[in-house]
């Protein structure tokens, strides 16, 4: 059967560009806390058609996709020259995810990527799979990400072809396009995920948050969110990692976290966003928290709402990895806006905005986790009998 070759064509660029180019708007009401927006910013259908498709008829006369795409998800976020930037995970249906930049005018809509993927220079040890960049513009004068990469564990026998060692490649930029790649993180973990630069020095030291665990998928005895130092980020070392934010029994992290992205410095603490799990009958569940931490002791948490700042709802909830949101990208604006890119279920990109202020007043206004029942009924009963006390004109 013959297809209508320049037709399809025509067809398929009109219905990727009205994807692209969809207004978004904020949904109603919201919580007071953020604001959703209604359309996921970024999809495996905002991938370029020339990264998909061989556009010539006489090689590829059905205009097939040659190289189809998953998902689009797990993005590193930044205000660069005025522009809303992106370095989104992609996933092709090989399953290998790789970096590319999406840029957007304005943080909530508009998102396209750049004309190529990014071109990540390799280590002496390559990767087999990379993800979650989180981006950090450091006082040094560079732009790093840091990420997860993947490799076969070369101790697995050779029936299994599962196990894997996860480990915080490291790579920094000045453009975006020219990446030089800096050697793994080295830590005494024999596995690592969730790695973020902390953006300034702290005592002429890198800092970096990092997620000790012991194995691909189970933190272990990992114990949580850890904090530590590195005399440079050319061979980073950490030497000794400290629990910061641990897992903690019957809460939406008791069975392992990870830091988000790099905090943000407020005059009342450094903000701090990042992603507990817990196990369910129907697997894990991935939402966000948040955590202030003391802005001269990173090291100390000040402030902890109890639960989840974000959890996956309607639609977010099923992907190829249901039940999940995951952020590792967020952009303190000029303006005091906050834009929180999170991503749902390990396949598209959401955006939700909210300011400083409400984060600042969330954190530290929000009661914090009293670990039992009786205690979330005591505050509860503590409202309801303070707003008795208010006169409402409703
Ligand atoms: O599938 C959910 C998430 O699982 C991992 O996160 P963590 O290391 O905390 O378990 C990551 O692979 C992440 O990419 C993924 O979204």
């Amino acid at each position: 059967m013959k297809i209508d070759f320049e037709k399809r064509l025509q067809e398929l660029t009109v219905a990727h560009e009205k994807l692209i180019s969809l207004p978004n708007e904020e949904a109603v009401l919201g919580n007071g806390i953020f604001h959703r927006y209604k359309n996921p910013i970024l999809t495996a259908g905002h991938v370029p058609l020339n990264w998909r498709y061989d556009l010539n008829p006489e090689t590829n006369p059905y205009l097939m996709e040659r190289i189809q795409m998953n998902a689009a998800f797990n993005a590193g976020a930044i205000k660069w020259n005025g522009k809303y930037l992106m370095v989104v995970r992609v996933e092709g249906a090989d399953r290998k995810s790789f970096f590319a930049v999406a840029e957007s005018p304005n943080g909530i809509d508009n998102f396209r990527f750049w004309e190529k993927p990014i071109v990540m220079p390799q280590t002496d040890e390559p990767d087999t799979n990379v993800y979650d960049m989180r981006l950090t513009e450091h006082e040094d004068g560079w732009i790093y990400g840091l990420f997860c990469t993947e490799r076969r564990d070369p101790s697995a026998p050779e029936g299994d072809q599962s196990a894997a060692l996860a480990q915080c490649g490291i790579a920094r930029t000045k453009d975006f396009v020219k990446w030089e790649r800096l050697a793994d993180l080295k830590t005494s973990s024999p596995q690592q995920r969730n790695v973020v630069l902390h953006p300034e020095f702290v005592n002429g030291k890198y800092a970096l948050y990092t997620r000790p665990q012991d194995s691909f998928i189970e933190a272990g005895k990992g114990g949580g969110i850890a904090f530590g130092l590195s005399d440079s980020m050319e061979n980073a070392e950490v030497l000794t990692e400290t629990i910061l934010d641990k897992k903690v029994y019957h809460t939406v992290y008791e069975a392992k976290n990870g830091q988000g992205p790099a905090p943000i410095k407020t005059e009342k603490g450094w903000l701090h966003l990042a992603h507990g799990v817990r196990n369910t009958a129907a697997g894990l569940r991935y939402v966000l928290y948040m955590f202030l931490t003391d802005l001269n002791d990173l090291g100390k948490v000040t402030h902890k709402p109890a639960g989840y700042f974000i959890a996956p709802e309607k639609e977010e909830r099923v992907g190829d990895v249901s039940n999940v949101v995951f952020s590792n990208g967020w952009i303190a604006d000029d303006n005091g806006e906050v834009l929180i890119y999170y991503a749902s279920s390990d396949t598209r990109m959401h955006v939700a905005v909210t300011t400083v202020d409400q984060l600042l007043d969330y954190v530290i206004n929000t009661p914090e986790d009293g670990l039992t029942s009786a205690a979330s009924v005591n505050q509860i009963v503590k409202l309801i009998d303070q707003n008795k006390r208010i006169k409402v004109n409703a």
